[in-house]
């Protein structure tokens, strides 16, 4: 017959049971469903002066900034405000301010450049941006933004402790489409092009927190006991959802630090009896090669968890044997995914063993597969592929980019990752290659396309293509073969600086090739794997 049987796909489960997950709470409301039992227990721990805030200050504190957001800035369901802080109880109460309102909070590195903060402004549609005095000059210039300042002397700012001192009691009930109102609006390039702002909803991230945190087993057993490091940056999406979403709803402690610094997070460890530290390769990498750490007690430490850039083998055995009595594992995120697709299951309440190099096993009420990215068929374990997953977490979509989504969520609801990896016997899964453009430098996201658009602005350059290089303690960097146009005697150091004007400092150029021409498909697409080849022959 012409009409074969279509071919059943191999879908991988969590090895748990799935859970009920709650469908109809806004992301604040979910975060605080227990607040009566913990309002005395602490929440955010600022780690620079130790000040505290309990559970029962933090939800005061949150409905009163959204009360003062309300008031004095007009913020309103469907409303977005922009984020520019570093890790602080301010950058908490905000965000959390805003769920209550209805409103978006897109999330965006301090340490961005003028005009790429100006970006993400414009398409976001914020109409406020929270910041600190020492970045308002980058957002003087906004136009119909009013810019709101923590601390103290930013003139011409609204000041965050004005608005933290409304009337909270006032603050209408917003009415929020749990479904489909938008809470989270972080920006991500995803498998091509430009970042673009990632929609996740209220339903979407309540279900990604419930995914590892909750039930009789979570994936992710945090405690109301624990306390949980929190210095990996707040604006991005691993610490905004594994820290600050994930602590809160267990009922856990945050030690909250702007700054990394080996010796003052051991330090910190021992002050406060840190229990759970989430880290990304470059700490990783400071910790397996300081003395220091012989110098300070870390037996506080139960679980250390890392993730948004593959970490190898050799270096987990090394931070094993550093640090003996804590449980070491990776979670594997992206942004568009909800963000956590799989967390290793030695973090679970009723642990199981799991592999060195294995970034976890699928999360709970969720369906992942791995397909041969010629054919889109779904391959069996073992067999390495595009990892694809499915289920209510996932973005609802990019922002105004509807195109963009429909490449990356297909008509049968699966997010394709742009990630290569496989399953193995015992459901673990192992990432083994990027099929995407993405470059990681230091977890942190480069978008080639955002680059290559730079370089050939350049009237000296012709043509551009930008790759990454593996890197032991920064995952991957940035480098770029340039074309000269005809007669340009741009040199590499030029070429360096003109991009490093422009962008944050983990977009820089590292090194550049010149050559006559860049590798393309008839379709003018990059050859990134013959680029990328060129450079791990030499
Ligand atoms: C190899 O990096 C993230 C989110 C990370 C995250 C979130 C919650 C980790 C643990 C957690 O609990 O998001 P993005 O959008 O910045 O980058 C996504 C990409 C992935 O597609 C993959 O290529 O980052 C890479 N990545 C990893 N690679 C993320 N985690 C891992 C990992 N191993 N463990």
């Amino acid at each position: 017959s012409l009409t074969a049987e279509p071919q059943a796909e191999t879908v991988f489960r969590s090895t748990l049971p799935d859970i009920a997950i709650p469908d109809h709470l806004p992301l604040h409301d979910y975060v605080f469903e227990r607040l009566a039992d913990r309002r005395d227990r602490a929440c955010l721990i600022d780690g620079a002066t130790g000040e505290t805030l309990t559970f029962g200050d933090v939800d005061r504190l949150s409905r009163r900034v959204a009360a003062g957001l309300r008031a004095s800035l007009g913020v309103r369901p469907g409303g977005t405000v922009m984020l520019l802080l570093p890790n602080s109880v301010e950058f908490a109460l905000a965000f959390l301010a805003c769920s209550r309102l209805g409103a978006a909070t897109t999330t965006a590195n301090p340490l961005h450049t003028p005009p790429e903060i100006a970006k993400q402004a414009a398409a976001s549609g914020a109409t406020v941006v929270v910041t600190e005095p020492a970045f308002v000059a980058k957002v003087r210039g906004l136009s119909g933004v009013a810019v709101v300042a923590t601390g103290e002397g930013a003139e011409g700012c609204v000041s965050f402790s004005d608005l933290a001192a409304a009337d909270g009691s006032a603050l209408p009930e917003a009415a929020i489409d749990v479904a489909n109102d938008v809470v989270a609006l972080p920006y991500s390039s995803g498998t091509t092009g430009l970042p673009k702002g990632v929609m996740l909803s209220h339903r979407g991230l309540v279900t990604s927190v419930a995914q590892v945190v909750d039930g009789d087993n979570p994936n992710l057993h945090l405690r109301e006991d624990d306390v949980v490091l929190c210095v990996l940056p707040m604006f991005h999406v691993y610490a905004l959802h594994s820290i600050l979403l994930c602590g809160m709803r267990a009922g856990a402690a945050l030690v909250i630090m702007k700054r990394f610094d080996t010796v003052r997070m051991f330090e910190l460890v021992e002050r406060h009896g840190i229990t759970i530290v989430p880290l990304v390769l470059p700490i990783a990498v400071e910790i397996a090669k300081t003395d220091a750490i012989d110098r300070h007690d870390l037996s506080s430490v139960r679980m250390v968890i890392s993730g948004a850039a593959p970490m190898g083998k050799e270096l987990q055995d090394i931070l094993r044997a550093k640090l003996p009595r804590a449980v070491l594992g990776q979670g594997y995120g992206m942004t568009e995914a909800g963000p956590v697709l799989s967390m290793c299951m030695a973090f679970a309440k009723e642990p199981s063993p799991v592999k060195s190099g294995a970034c976890g096993t699928v999360v709970r009420n969720a369906e992942l597969k791995i397909i041969d990215p010629e054919t889109g068929l779904s391959l069996h374990r073992n067999q390495p592929g595009e990892i694809c997953i499915r289920g209510e977490q996932i973005m609802k979509g990019y922002l105004n980019n509807p195109e963009a989504t429909a490449k990356t969520i297909d008509a049968e609801g699966w997010l394709h990752t742009g990630d290569i990896g496989y399953v193995d016997d015992d459901d673990e899964i192992f990432i083994v290659d990027r099929l995407k453009e993405l470059i990681k430098y230091k977890g942190f996201q480069v978008a080639p396309a955002e680059l290559e658009a730079m370089l050939i602005a350049h009237p000296g350059i012709a043509d551009a293509a930008v790759v990454p290089i593996k890197d032991d303690s920064c995952g991957e960097i940035p480098v770029a073969f340039v074309v000269r146009s005809d007669g340009s005697e741009i040199t590499e150091d030029e070429i360096k600086q003109y991009v490093a004007k422009q962008v944050v400092f983990y977009k820089r150029l590292h090194k550049i090739f010149f050559v006559e021409t860049i590798p393309k498909a008839p379709s003018g697409k990059i050859l990134r794997k013959d680029l990328r080849a060129k450079l791990a022959a030499c």
